[in-house]
């Protein structure tokens, strides 16, 4: 397994260079994108120093601030054009610890599609908040769960990692939220491309060094775009319910493809990254340039290989979408503990 690390920055050279330099301790194999909205500290600066170093370090500029949601689905896109085959979202403020890194992508291997790190699971922890953080924190998410049944317990958490396959089936063009609202409308729509959804036990450390950009804004955003998915869900369900039979059949979504057709095919049979054209970074959001210094271009295949071995046991639930009926059963008997 390929994996990209993407961090989105706004002013974080007090943090970048520890960050990237546990990443490459924590996750050698792991090329890291920074995606750098133009930080006035030269956040963009340092990591590109960085990259010259260490390699596998690419630097997006981008002109503006955009947001995180659109960074990431930046970063998305950049990454899924060269092939890479698991995406890991983290922020670079040391609240996600790089170490956690290899437990985070482990069930991707087991073939899920998103594995959210989760502060709220049994086993996963937020040493310094103070009460009432965490009580909105934790409030968000049971709204959110209880609004769109998303059965996670962390479903704003940002620290998470997605397979190639589920980037790739859900229309990243139409996910607009930012912030909060983007890693909720994320895992909604995994479940809603028939992804599965798993959890693992993450720390979350409160920045020690500079400044939180997530706002009262952002907040309220989430709020209110939950309670739309949610109402756009029901009347979505309702329709279901009163068309008739043979039209609900002509608009059935294809089933999920099975296990032995999909993402879990041997290492052996999936793209070299040698063979994967490097194309120039385009996006319709925002023009970007990406580093032009010897920093990533391409990965070395050879260092690839990826030890899935401490996963299982830290493993929270794996969840089902609407159009996962066939991984269902399959997954019968891997247990169901991510309420908690
Ligand atoms: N590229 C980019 N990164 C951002 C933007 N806003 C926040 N970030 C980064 O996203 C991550 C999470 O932001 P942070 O301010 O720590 O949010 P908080 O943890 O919710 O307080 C950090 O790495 C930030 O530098 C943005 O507009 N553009
Ligand atoms: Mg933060």
């Amino acid at each position: 397994m390929l994996p990209l690390v993407i961090l989105p920055t706004y002013n974080e050279s007090e943090n970048i260079e520890s960050v990237i330099r546990r990443i490459r301790v924590a996750l050698p194999e792991a090329a890291v994108l920074v995606v750098d909205d133009s930080s006035p500290d030269g956040t963009a600066l340092i990591a590109e120093r960085l990259g010259k170093e260490l390699g596998q370090v690419e630097v997006m500029r981008r002109p503006a601030k955009a947001g995180l949601g659109s960074a990431y689905r930046a970063g998305f896109a950049w990454g899924l054009e060269r092939g890479f085959e698991a995406f890991v979202e983290m922020d670079c403020d040391l609240s996600h610890e790089p170490e956690a890194l290899r437990s985070l992508i482990a069930p991707l291997g087991e073939g899920v599609d998103l594995v959210v790190g989760s502060r709220y699971m049994p086993g996963g922890a937020i040493p310094n908040w103070r009460l009432h953080r965490r009580l909105l924190s934790q409030g968000g998410n049971i709204y959110a769960s209880l609004m769109l049944g998303l059965h996670v317990t962390d479903s704003t958490s940002g620290f998470r990692a997605y397979s190639a396959d589920i980037l790739r089936r859900v229309d990243l063009g139409a996910v607009r939220a930012d912030g909060y609202g983007f890693q909720i409308e994320m895992v909604h729509q995994v479940l809603e491309h028939g992804g599965t959804v798993t959890e693992v036990p993450i720390r979350f450390v409160d920045r020690v060094e500079g400044k939180s950009k997530m706002s009262g804004h952002i907040v309220v955003e989430a709020l209110a775009l939950v309670t739309w998915w949610a109402f756009l869900r029901a009347a979505r369900a309702l329709l279901g319910v009163l068309r008739p039979a043979t039209t609900a059949a002509a608009g059935a979504r294809p089933a999920r493809r099975t296990r032995a057709a999909g993402r879990l095919s041997p290492a052996s049979a999936r793209k070299p990254m040698e063979s994967v054209p490097l194309v120039p970074f385009a996006t319709s959001e925002t023009p970007a340039t990406v580093g032009t210094s010897a920093t990533v271009g391409t990965v070395d295949a050879a260092t690839t290989a990826l030890t899935t071995g401490e996963s299982s046991a830290r493993q929270g639930s794996a969840r089902q979408g609407s159009a996962g009926q066939e991984k269902a059963s399959e997954q019968e008997d891997e247990g169901e503990s991510g309420d908690g």
